[in-house]
């Protein structure tokens, strides 16, 4: 760091994959504020405002020590006029007033509760508000027809918007591990997501199975799910197949960053621990968990997809199109210039192959 005067100046990279973010946040004070705005503009389908105060809340996070004055921020990358004046605001003020304003604004409050319910999206709690829909009650009788993703959702509401912790996705992990073993012997399940880069908790737990031979992990899915489901260990589940092989323009770039692996998203019933059980005396909780099976020959681009955070990789996709030529997903790394593709059974061949310095999972945390 440079030094200027008694304020000490930071030098920081302006793509979050070429930075490294731990758990460690000195500035969760400026990072929450712009969390929020940044959360609300989603909410509010204003994806590009969305991504900039995301990007400066990474940048914020990345900083080695707590930022306590705006001349410390000089020529940063990453930080728009906006998130600037909400920056200014909370190291003035302790608050910044637009996060206040927007905390107790009807609408967001609608949108976070709508949301907040598994298979809700921001277009459909926009529809609900619009017919007067501002919260549960109002929603169970508006007469509203919900999908079925809606009704689990719904039915667990305050179990799924309660944490996981590790303890708890190691457990599930356990259970993955049997389901898979008793179908395929020799595949592997690797937990992603942000387990993966150390959080103590998370909204969901995130899983990648495949199988060390090529094409053995074809259909692996629904024989996972049945077994699941014969145990009694799914309270929801949706399985969509792989789409990537049988595509039109064959097994060629992907066209969008949404993958093409078979998948599960589901909600498991998680018996709980005697510690954990509560005044209700309900003994099992609801838990959101993603499956997806990926073949051997791309699981590192698998694996590197899915363990996050959406910026980071939203970062390394953006660092492989426009400064490498390359188009990056979680099938494949290709490189528009050789026009081929480029092979790699590791995270850090990926990098290599992105001209980038390894960053592990615990340092993904943008
Ligand atoms: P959390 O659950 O603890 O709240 O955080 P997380 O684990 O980081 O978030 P996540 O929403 O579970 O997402 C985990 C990773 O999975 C993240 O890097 C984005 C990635 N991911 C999806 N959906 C898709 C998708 O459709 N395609 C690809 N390639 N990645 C996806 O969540
Ligand atoms: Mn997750
Ligand atoms: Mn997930």
């Amino acid at each position: 760091p440079q030094i200027s005067g008694s304020v000490a100046l930071f030098s920081v990279s302006s793509y979050a994959c070429q930075r490294r973010t731990t758990l460690d946040n000195h500035n969760s004070n400026l990072t929450d504020a712009l969390s929020l705005l940044a959360e609300n503009a989603e909410l509010n389908n204003e994806d590009g405002r969305g991504v900039a105060f995301r990007r400066a809340a990474a940048l914020l996070k990345a900083l080695p020590t707590q930022v306590i004055s705006m001349s410390q921020l000089r020529g940063l990358p990453c930080l728009g006029e906006h998130s600037l004046r909400v920056i200014k605001d909370v190291l003035e003020n302790g608050v910044s007033s637009e996060v206040e304003s927007t905390k107790q604004s009807k609408r967001y409050k609608a949108l976070k509760i709508l949301t907040g319910i598994f298979g809700v999206g921001a277009k459909t709690a926009d529809r609900w508000i619009r017919a007067g829909i501002y919260n549960l009650e109002q929603l169970r009788h508006s007469g509203q027809t919900l999908n079925r993703a809606q009704k689990a959702g719904l039915e667990h509401y305050d179990d799924l918007n309660e944490p996981v912790t590790k303890a708890e996705a190691d457990a599930i992990g356990e259970i993955v591990q049997k389901a898979v073993d008793s179908v395929l012997t020799g595949s592997q399940v690797a937990l992603s997501g942000g387990f993966r880069r150390g959080k103590l908790t998370g909204h969901d737990v995130d899983f990648l199975i495949t199988h060390p031979e090529e094409g053995k992990e074809v259909g692996l899915m629904p024989k996972v799910v049945a077994w699941l489901e014969s145990q009694g260990f799914l309270l929801y589940q949706k399985t969509t197949r792989n789409s990537y092989l049988e595509s039109k323009d064959g097994p060629a770039r992907p066209a969008s960053n949404m993958d093409r692996f078979e998948r599960c998203f589901s909600i498991f019933k998680l018996t709980k621990g005697k510690e954990q059980e509560t005044a209700s005396h309900k003994i099992w909780r609801a838990v959101r968990v993603d499956l997806v099976v990926s073949p051997i020959s791309q699981f590192a681009f698998a694996v590197l997809g899915w363990t996050g955070s959406k910026l980071f990789e939203r970062e390394l996709r953006r660092w492989a199109g426009h400064e490498k030529n390359m188009s990056l997903s979680s099938h494949a790394l290709f490189d528009n210039t050789q026009n081929k593709y480029l092979r790699a059974t590791s995270e850090e061949e990926i990098f290599a192959y992105l001209g980038l310095e390894y960053i592990p999972p615990s340092e993904r945390n943008a």
